[in-house]
């Protein structure tokens, strides 16, 4: 920290002080972009850290939706407009319970610089409401879609903002979006990403993040000397991101031995069975309970923070934020794990971060490493305003250039700011935000 980067952030922390989450994201950022103000004195001048850090616009909504027993339920959703900068707002939708605005504006602010670090002009947003979609109908999620967009559509557009999935938000509920956007107003018009292929969605977004996720971290292993095949790996959540990146590691060399969802673990001595965990998790919307029923010789275990008790070469936490703390940390590096990389939004805690870094550990923090998820949507955004479609292949050799461009952004700016050239925590807020803040430059005091 500096004096700037201190003063802004202890303002931070006055005026938000009840958001754990929100100040956790900021704290790791602003520590990383001491340097960055030392050699650009104008950025104080021009408050532009106050600015970067405050959302240019937030706005929350009540969804009243019918359930299948007739009774009026009320959630709570938000839309976080955070930065555009350098394109149109652009972010995912959360649907989870434990959705609040300082989980948004943590996620906003993230994502600000991650859709920076993939060179595609978008800015930063992200949105969602605490509904929970596990164990409702089809009829239910529908209803509460139909509902949030009724509201949501006044403030989205292909050239405004532009909403996706995260958490609880997968092809079922982008397409009821979809769909009452277009009712409402009568547009045909890429204004969400993860639509289904029939109707504008874009071949490899569903795999993107997680097979993303897997070109950085190889990039990431391959430039210190080290490879991934014939490795062990541990990959915590069983959702989008998961899945793929599984399937990805997997191509790579590597053997998955264990997977989680939020009660419980699979510990799979013979490689996690994806055919098996596709089924159950993409088709039946099941636990992963039910996978030790059908795989012989797997093991389930209650508790998903457990599954760093699994030794392993590298671990992908895949699942939600602090998933990975302090105590996790040290069990991973006694246990021999060399390579970290974080496919979902800030899943280990400052502390075990710290531990990583000072182990030489790899690694790959979440803004950069995820980023081939929302890099496909820009794709598809693109593909959508020429009215053209991209083959599978196209889009996979475009995201595998992506991802190694990102990685090198982080190695870069690691090498030039830090006195350590692996920490691309740093090298990623720096370069993420140096093209936001020469735009915001340019742009005046807005
Ligand atoms: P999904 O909803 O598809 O899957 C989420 C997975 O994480 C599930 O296995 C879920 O278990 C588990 N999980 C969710 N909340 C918790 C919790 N509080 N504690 C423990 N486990 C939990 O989401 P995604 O795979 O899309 O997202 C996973 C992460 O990746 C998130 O951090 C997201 O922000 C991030 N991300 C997603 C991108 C995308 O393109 N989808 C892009 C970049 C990042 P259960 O089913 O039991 O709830
Ligand atoms: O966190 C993320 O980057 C996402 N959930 C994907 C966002 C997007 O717009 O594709």
């Amino acid at each position: 920290m500096n004096d700037y980067t201190a003063k802004v952030l202890s303002g931070l922390k006055a005026r938000n002080a009840h958001e754990s989450e929100f100040l956790q994201a900021a704290t790791e950022i602003l520590d990383s972009l001491a340097p960055v103000f030392e050699k650009h004195p104008e950025y104080e001048q021009t408050s532009l850290l106050e600015r970067f850090v405050e959302p240019e616009r937030v706005v929350m909504f009540r969804v009243p939706w019918v359930d299948g027993a007739g009774k009026t339920q009320v959630n709570r959703a938000y839309r976080v407009q955070y930065s555009s900068a350098i394109g149109p707002y652009k972010g995912g939708l959360r649907l989870h319970p434990s959705v609040n605005l300082s989980i948004l504006k943590f996620l906003g602010l993230e994502q600000t610089l991650k859709n920076s670090l993939t060179g595609l002009p978008i800015g930063g947003g992200k949105g969602g409401c605490d509904f929970d979609p596990k164990g409702k109908t089809d009829t239910e999620v529908m209803s509460f879609c139909q509902s949030m967009m009724t509201e949501l559509y006044r403030h989205i557009g292909q050239n405004i903002d532009v909403p996706a999935g995260d958490i609880g938000t997968g092809a079922r509920e982008i397409g009821y979006l979809y769909g009452q956007f277009k009712r409402i107003t009568g547009s045909y018009e890429g204004v969400l990403t993860g639509k289904g292929l029939t109707y504008g969605g874009s071949l490899a977004r569903t795999q993107a993040t997680g097979y993303g996720l897997c070109y950085f971290v190889k990039n990431m292993i391959e430039a210190n000397g080290k490879t991934i095949q014939g490795k062990t790996a541990v990959v915590s959540g069983s959702g989008n991101v998961a899945i793929y990146a599984h399937e990805k590691i997997t191509q790579m060399g590597a053997k998955v031995v264990a997977m989680s969802d939020s009660l419980g673990y699979i510990y799979d001595p013979n490689g996690i069975d994806l055919d098996v965990m596709k089924q159950l998790k993409e088709v039946e919307r099941g636990r992963i309970k039910d996978y030790a029923k059908r795989v012989a010789g797997s093991e389930y275990h209650e508790g998903c923070g457990e599954i760093w008790t699994i030794k392993c070469d590298i671990a992908l936490p895949c699942a939600t934020q602090n998933e990975l703390n302090l105590s996790s940390a040290k069990l991973l590096v006694a246990n021999g794990c060399f390579a970290v990389g974080e496919g979902a939004n800030m899943p280990t805690t400052l502390e075990a971060t710290e531990l990583f870094l000072a182990s030489g550990v790899l690694f790959a923090p979440g803004k950069a490493a995820n980023a081939g998820g929302v890099a496909t949507s820009a794709l598809e955004m693109s593909q959508n305003s020429l009215r053209m479609s991209w083959s599978f292949e196209e889009v996979d050799e475009k995201l595998m250039g992506i991802m190694k461009d990102i990685f090198e952004k982080c190695a870069d700016a690691a090498k030039n700011y830090s006195d350590n050239p692996t920490n691309y925590v740093v090298g990623a807020n720096i370069a993420g935000f140096l093209k936001v803040a020469e735009a915001m430059m340019a742009q005046g005091a807005v």
